[in-house]
């Protein structure tokens, strides 16, 4: 008896000494919850998986050139890298008139590419809105165009079922009040007027574009905003006071000690992590979150002089696969020119992606991290919720054997091509190892093969509850 009594305490404290953490601080404006949400609108979100991404705005016009000079950087960066003033980038204003802007087009065309969401950006760091708003004169109704480009585009989107999130920078070239960093009361007083006006515009966008998803904050890293981390959370707040249901990214946020994207204390604060800027984690991951990716290195905006590797469908659909197969979401980036119409490498490369989503999609959407050990053949989905799960193959090896090591009791009671022709013959080659022997031919495009797998001991089936 005292033999357990002490023993008891032992583990106790054994325990107690393993579960103390590190010091919690007390956060106002920290994570607004820890766990995952499990709404329908995030629950929608999440099983989307792949969108996409439109940067368009007055430095589509200039393409990357300013006064016949050729600027290498981002092309939307144009104000910035050839030091514009602010009088002559204003006058792009007079030029803007995007009249091959077919949003109809394009949203029939994301649709064939497999997109179920797509971000636009409604405001970019120069300041400019693609709608008419009215805080503003800085916007779409004072150029040749006229009309409200955003309504066009999140109406034709909606129409062929496409979740619409906006774009917005915090960051802001023309605003008057809009501060780097606070100095001084006067800097103090300026940036909260800036905020406010900041606020009523995205209520004016709530409610002019009533079926807006979310919001993708931008421009956020400035110690103006680090040092008002309280002034990111009255924003969110107020976003779900006109909808509860809304979804904004990590990047909005930072709390009183200045952190972003993670509070003080490690948690995330916003619906999902917004950092995964043209690169992806490749590892089992605890939030929720989202890549934004080019098409050529680093140009988001129209240039008109693409250099360097520009990427092939195959890269673009492993990055759509390795999102999935890691539980996020994949974005992928357009850059319409100054009219309005899509480069014909974007349609080429949309077309050749949407040809592999119509197949293989069903490996994509509503799919989740499939906790099976990776292999490098390629990668693992599952459909949510199943014991279906999906191989991706990329890497074909030359003996054609998909070798995987699956968890203890884990068996493969089927496996079958999505669409290549042809059978998949399941060994059992050792205890937890199988090998799936495909024809020996060639593979031209990646391929998906369908598993069904089960568990023989019947106490524990295979399938575990994910983590949303
Ligand atoms: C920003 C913009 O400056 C850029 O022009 C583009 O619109 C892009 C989508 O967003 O650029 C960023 C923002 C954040 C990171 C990198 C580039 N980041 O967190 O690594």
């Amino acid at each position: 008896m005292r033999i357990s009594i002490l023993s008891f305490i032992l583990i106790a404290s054994t325990l107690s000494l393993f579960s103390q953490e590190k010091p919690q601080k007390q956060l106002k404006y920290g994570a607004q919850r820890i766990e995952k949400r499990t709404d329908k609108a995030m629950q929608k979100w999440r099983s989307n998986r792949f969108g996409q991404f439109v940067t368009f705005g007055l430095f589509s016009v200039p393409g990357g050139h300013w006064e016949g000079k050729y600027y290498p950087g981002a092309a939307e960066w144009i104000k910035s890298s050839a030091k514009i003033s602010d009088v002559d980038y204003d006058s792009i204003r007079a030029n803007f008139n995007p009249t091959e802007f077919d949003a109809p087009g394009m949203a029939k065309m994301a649709r064939k590419m497999g997109a179920k969401y797509a971000l636009i950006t409604t405001k970019f760091h120069d300041g400019f809105c693609i709608w008419p708003s009215k805080y503003t004169d800085f916007d779409i109704e004072n150029t040749p165009y006229q009309k409200d480009l955003l309504k066009e585009f999140i109406d034709a989107y909606n129409k062929e079922g496409i979740d619409v999130v906006f774009y917005y920078s915090v960051l802001d070239w023309h605003h008057p009040d809009w501060r780097y960093d606070i100095k001084n009361k006067s800097d103090s007083l300026a940036f909260k007027r800036y905020w406010d006006w900041m606020t009523n515009q995205v209520e004016e966008l709530m409610t002019n574009y009533p079926t807006v998803k979310g919001f993708w904050y931008d421009g956020t890293w400035d110690a103006s905003v680090k040092k008002n981390g309280n002034y990111t959370w009255d924003l969110m707040k107020k976003m779900q006071e006109i909808n509860p249901r809304i979804i904004s990214g990590s990047r909005l946020r930072a709390d009183e000690y200045g952190a972003r994207h993670f509070d003080s204390n490690g948690n995330m604060m916003g619906d999902y992590e917004q950092g995964w800027e043209r690169k992806l984690p490749y590892k089992r991951m605890e939030n929720d979150w989202e890549c934004v990716m080019t098409v050529p290195e680093n140009q988001w905006g129209y240039h008109s002089d693409w250099r360097g590797h520009v990427k092939t469908s195959t890269e673009v659909i492993e990055m759509i696969v390795g999102s999935a197969a890691y539980g996020g979401n994949f974005m992928l980036n357009f850059g319409p020119k100054g009219d309005g119409s899509i480069r014909n490498e974007e349609v080429e490369l949309a077309r050749k992606i949407g040809n592999w989503m119509d197949e293989n999609g069903e490996m994509i959407y509503d799919c989740e991290y499939a906790d099976l050990e990776m292999q490098k053949w390629g990668y693992f989905t599952r459909k949510k919720n199943t014991n279906t799960v999906y191989m991706a193959v990329f890497n074909v090896p030359v003996d054609k054997v998909l070798k995987m090591n699956l968890p203890k009791g884990v068996k493969v009671d089927s496996a079958e091509f999505l669409t290549v022709s042809g059978d998949v013959e399941i060994e059992e080659a050792a205890k937890n190892e199988f090998y799936l022997h495909i024809p020996k031919r060639k593979y031209r495009e990646p391929f998906v093969i369908k598993l069904e797998l089960s568990s023989g001991n019947r106490e524990s089936m295979f399938y575990v509850a994910p983590r949303i």
